[in-house]
């Protein structure tokens, strides 16, 4: 008998000690909103931190907040191990409220204010409250199944630029859906808004279009691939392209949060896929083969048969269904115009157009003006506008388009602020990811400029020497990741990450200058980076 009770006196003394533990306050981290991009304003309020635990509820009250609240609770889930709960009723305490109702301030700001027994989060709308969750999200230093204590504060904050890109080049190497996603996802987390996913090139189609299935039938497999720079090939076919419906998901997906896709469909270069695809598009009919080495080739679609505007009213009247972005991007980089300068149908295309040289363009550019306008007028149709590569300018398209810099003045480019157009900022001495790291790299594009993460923090995305009114067409700036030397994906993360969050700071702070204080705040950040599973490239 006494064994006996002395065995029940243990088991309800073990079910005492587990309830207590269960029940009692867990660990506490304190969370620091010194995060990436850096808060424009922080005040601390002096009085007692919010604490959020497993028992913290948010209320989010129409949809957009809804996913906005539903995104948090997945971030907060990895870093902690617990989920909060969502409602749409207001608890008396314990709560992180959602709204979008901060109505005057500028679009995608937010405030947040941080009480002892609630957290409210009001963005100037959807977007705003969602970078608010973000840097709630960011401010967490780790520990694992612990509460977060919030320093009671008022957090004020707003990106510097409308346009903050990523770039993805998924033709040269392709990358599953998946990965796609998962590449937003790191987008999100450096408040980025624009994803330009480069899906055509000399190497590949990687956009289904219904009406022309050769697209993806022929011109998204290549029969080998360049082996490095050797100059020898394997003879591996090489291949992949997104369906309609796989696009139309990772446009919503990216919608739910707050990024817009701006697909690039390159034209007239870069275009040997859809050439070999249909090769009567070609100025001499080919035949032609998906391209399997890098770089520029003389083979582009030809500006002097009408079949050819016949295409692109077919190919971008699929984009323009697929992608609701006002933006739709449509290349218009690295075009030789030799074979245009021999093709009798140019020749005659540009006689018919009375296309001259003058001092900015000679008649073969403006014959490439010509096309890249049909593409833009059809577009304007749908209430859409084009964005292109800085050539644009060279060859005198219209102030209508928004140009992307990439070129340095050293090698011909020229910035479109300058000469009046909105423009976005991506110049490849700073903001090619592609390019390696440092001298000794294996991984990445092995070319003579290296980009550490140092000379991305220093990029200066408005010259001194610019007007106030130049300084205003600066529209944006973003980070381009194009896949030569980048087969896989986790490699793509490695050669993305840290820099982008060096970009992430130039995009949304105001002056983003202090580096020793920006490694610091990394520091913490790559926590974020190991808690998603994110392959990035060590600080040195
Ligand atoms: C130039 S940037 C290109 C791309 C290459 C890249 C490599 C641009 C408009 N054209 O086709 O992939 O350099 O860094």
């Amino acid at each position: 008998m006494g064994k006996i009770s002395n065995i029940i006196r243990g088991v309800v003394s073990i079910a005492v000690i587990w309830l207590a533990a269960s029940c009692a306050p867990g660990q506490a981290v304190e969370a620091d909103y010194n995060v990436i991009p850096l808060p424009h304003s922080v005040r601390s309020s002096g009085s007692d931190p919010f604490r959020m635990s497993a028992s913290t509820t948010v209320v989010a009250v129409d949809s957009a907040q809804v996913v906005n609240a539903e995104l948090f609770a997945e971030y907060i889930k990895t870093l902690t191990g617990f989920r909060l709960k969502i409602t749409d009723r207001m608890p008396s305490e314990n709560y992180i409220r959602l709204a979008a109702s901060n109505e005057d301030a500028a679009p995608e700001s937010y405030r947040i204010t941080v009480a002892s027994d609630s957290i409210v989060v009001e963005g100037a709308d959807a977007a705003g409250t969602f970078y608010g969750l973000q840097t709630l999200r960011k401010a967490i230093r780790g520990g694992r199944g612990d509460d977060v204590l919030y320093p009671a504060a008022v957090i004020e904050d707003g990106p510097r630029f409308s346009y903050r890109g990523g770039h993805l080049d998924c033709v040269r190497h392709f990358f599953p859906a998946d990965s796609v996603k998962t590449y937003i996802d790191i987008l999100a987390l450096h408040n980025i808004n624009r994803f330009h996913w480069h899906l055509t090139d000399d190497q590949g189609w990687r956009i289904e279009i219904r009406s022309l299935p050769e697209l993806t039938k022929k011109g998204s497999v290549r029969s080998g691939t360049i082996i490095g720079n050797s100059g020898q090939y394997d003879s591996v076919p090489y291949g992949g392209y997104y369906t309609q419906t796989e696009l139309r998901d990772i446009v919503a997906y990216a919608a739910d949060r707050h990024i817009t896709v701006i697909p690039e469909i390159d034209l007239p270069g870069h275009m040997v896929a859809a050439l070999t695809s249909y090769p009567s598009l070609g100025c001499t009919g080919g035949p032609y083969e998906v391209y399997r080495r890098w770089g520029v080739t003389d083979d582009i679609l030809c500006a002097g048969n009408d079949s050819v505007y016949v295409f692109l009213d077919k190919v971008f009247d699929e984009v323009a269904d697929v992608f609701p972005s006002e933006l739709i991007h449509i290349g218009g980089d690295e075009v030789p115009h030799g074979k245009w300068e021999k093709c009798p149908r140019c020749q005659a295309k540009i006689k018919e157009l009375g296309l001259k040289d003058d001092a900015r363009s000679t008649a073969v550019q403006k014959l490439q003006n010509h096309i890249m306008k049909h593409v833009s007028d059809r577009l304007a149709a749908k209430g859409r506008r084009v964005i292109g590569w800085d050539e644009l300018i060279d060859n005198g398209f219209d102030t209508t388009a928004v140009i992307m810099s990439w070129r340095s003045p050293q090698d011909g480019g020229q910035d479109g602020a300058a000469f009046g157009y909105k423009t976005v900022r991506v110049p490849n001495t700073h903001l090619y990811f592609d390019y390696q790291y440092a001298e000794g790299d294996t991984i990445g594009a092995p070319y003579w400029r290296k980009i550490p993460l140092d000379s991305v923090y220093a990029y200066n995305p408005i010259p001194k020497c610019f007007t106030a009114e130049q300084a205003a067409n600066v529209i944006g700036v973003q980070g381009n990741v194009w896949t030569e030397f980048i087969p896989s994906f986790r490699e793509v993360q490695y050669m993305a990450l840290p820099r982008m969050a060096a970009l992430a700071e130039l995009q949304w702070c105001d002056s983003p200058k202090d580096y020793e204080a920006f490694l610091v705040r990394l520091k913490y950040f790559l926590n974020l980076y190991e808690e998603e599973g994110y392959n990035y490239r060590p600080l040195d």
